[in-house]
């Protein structure tokens, strides 16, 4: 018999809308397995792996990665994890990224969670982060946010027609937010 598919969950929001933040709190409370698409993609250019220039010189300005690259990078990723619940953070950015995952991948997310955040507060949270991200200035972050509200809305509107979609305003205290989420995962809990 066919194993049981993977409970997966996407989590989508614009730069600087707090994905990575809450996911670690969901791992925390619920124990399902992070996958960063941004990290995965930064692990590639620390590795200087043979897409890593390519990546490097996409991030910079905010734009895709090609969706073959980046869903490569998370099957891996979810092939070798014991792990039968997951976070897919910062992922699908397009409906092409969409299209592919499901091509490639063969499963649908059961959860999607959107990080609803104002573009002012994003930039702000961006610019104060100090982590020497490439991508954490001004010039780059307007592109992102450019890119985001292209490519990003019609993959939202996409699974809100489904009845997938989960909308938390995430404006607030990292715990005032994480209280929008707590009753999501509880009620897939047995
Ligand atoms: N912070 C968090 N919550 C807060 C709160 N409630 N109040 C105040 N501050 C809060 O948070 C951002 C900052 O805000 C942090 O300093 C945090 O402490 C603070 P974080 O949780 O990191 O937000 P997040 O939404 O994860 O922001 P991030 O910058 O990671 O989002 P992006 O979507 O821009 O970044 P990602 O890493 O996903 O992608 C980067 C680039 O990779 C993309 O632009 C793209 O070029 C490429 N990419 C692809 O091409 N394809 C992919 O599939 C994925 C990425
Ligand atoms: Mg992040």
């Amino acid at each position: 018999p066919k194993e049981k598919a993977p409970f997966i969950t996407f989590v989508l929001g614009g730069p600087g809308s707090g994905k990575g933040t809450q996911c670690e709190r969901i791992v925390e409370t619920f124990g399902l397995t992070h996958l960063s698409a941004g990290d995965l993609l930064r692990r590639e250019i620390a590795f200087n792996t043979k897409n890593g220039a390519m990546i490097l010189n996409l991030i910079k300005e905010g734009k895709i990665v090609p969706s073959e690259v980046t869903v490569k990078l998370i099957q891996k990723e979810l092939e070798s994890s014991d792990s039968r619940k997951f976070l897919i953070d910062g992922f699908p950015r397009t409906e092409e990224n969409r299209v592919a995952f499901e091509r490639i991948i063969r499963a649908d997310p059961d959860v999607v969670l959107f990080f609803d955040c104002p573009e002012e507060e994003m930039v702000k949270r961006v610019l104060n982060r100090n982590q020497g991200r490439v991508d954490d200035n001004i010039t780059t972050m307007k592109k992102r946010l450019k890119i985001f509200e292209a490519l990003n809305r019609p993959v939202i509107d996409y699974y809100e027609n489904k009845g997938k979609l989960y909308t938390i305003n995430a404006v607030g205290t990292v715990d005032d937010i994480f209280q929008q989420v707590l009753p999501i995962f509880s009620s897939f809990e047995q």
